[in-house]
């Protein structure tokens, strides 16, 4: 594993291959001086920049600049959080979250016509939009679908059947998990197409995993495809895992397969997995550079290997 951008704090790195090039679209750390709580209101990002690799094994990644700033988002409060970015038809698509003017996460969309931006964000956020950590995947029929959601300071607890509750409800112990969500996008990919769909993570034996697993969904969904199989993998959040899951459909429900990363230094882990010249890449975060302050944190990379039976893990 190596550290890819030393000069700056980033995290939540989306990886993708676009062209010839790997671009990697974090989150953009800074120090805001707000002390951390479970809301995560340290986490005060207004920025995004693109990071890029001409090479697998290129020592550091290179800052192409700043692709979007809060400011110019005319719905946007505060907390620009984890984003992502799709290609189709030749256009590129950032989806991303930060919270409004009344501090309600919602998911926006920015389109640009190169992957290295600059990306103009939409007048008003995704109609229907809520919570954080979109994760933007193009199917090969070009389909697209955003799986997004995150608990706590995500505010995925604050809505059911994709209505706001008056009080939020954090399932516990033997109830089923608070599952991420999936939802298909139009096809101008600026809109929910359909009322987002709970994503299901099973046992071995189809019962959804109980509020207590500790592989359970808690943010930072992923999507990733291999031999005709749906990966979603995502961060289990306060048992500070990277887990994955497998289905044959986009909407799941997914199948536990294992665990990816075991914890990191930081409170938060997040990624993207991602293929580029026949190997496979896991892009992450830890706050070792930081000396462990969980809202600076740094960008690394790993390689993943499959087994035969479809099993995912790093390579060693
Ligand atoms: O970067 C802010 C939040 O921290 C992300 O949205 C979460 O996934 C966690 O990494």
């Amino acid at each position: 594993m190596r550290y890819l951008f030393p000069s700056d704090y980033m995290a939540d790195p989306s990886a993708h291959v676009f062209g010839d090039r790997l671009y990697i679209y974090p989150s953009h750390d800074r120090e805001s001086g707000i002390p951390e709580n479970d809301n995560g209101d340290h986490f005060d990002m207004q920025d995004y920049h693109v990071l890029c690799l001409d090479d697998p094994d290129q020592p550091e990644a290179r800052d192409l600049g700043k692709i979007l700033d809060v400011k110019d988002i005319p719905w946007a409060g505060r907390q620009l959080w984890d984003n992502d970015v799709v290609e189709k038809n030749g256009r590129y698509y950032l989806i991303y979250c930060v919270k409004d003017k009344t501090d309600t996460f919602h998911l926006g969309v920015a389109v640009s016509e190169r992957p290295e931006g600059p990306f103009i964000p939409l007048p008003d956020p995704i109609r229907g939009s809520y919570s954080i950590d979109p994760c933007a995947f193009k199917d090969e029929d070009d389909e697209v679908y955003v799986y997004f959601g995150g608990i706590w300071g995500g505010q995925l607890q604050r809505y059911r059947d994709n209505r706001s509750l008056e009080n939020a409800h954090l399932p516990e112990g033997a109830e089923p998990a608070l599952p991420g969500r999936v939802v298909r996008m139009t096809a101008d990919v600026t809109q929910f197409a359909e009322e987002p769909r709970p994503v299901i993570i099973t046992d071995d034996e189809g019962n959804p995993l109980r509020a207590d697993d500790p592989h359970r969904f808690f943010e930072a969904s992923w999507m990733h495809k291999y031999n005709a199989t749906y990966y979603f993998s995502y961060s289990t959040g306060d048992s500070h895992l990277l887990c994955y899951a497998t289905s044959d459909s986009p909407y799941g429900p997914f199948r536990f397969r294992g665990e990816l990363l075991q914890p990191v230094v930081g409170w938060t882990t997040h990624h993207s997995i991602v293929q580029w010249r026949g190997r496979w890449f896991l892009f992450h975060h830890d706050s070792v550079p930081s000396g462990g302050r969980t809202w600076l944190r740094s960008v690394k990379v790993a390689e993943l290997q499959y087994e035969p039976d479809g099993t995912l893990h790093l390579k060693e």
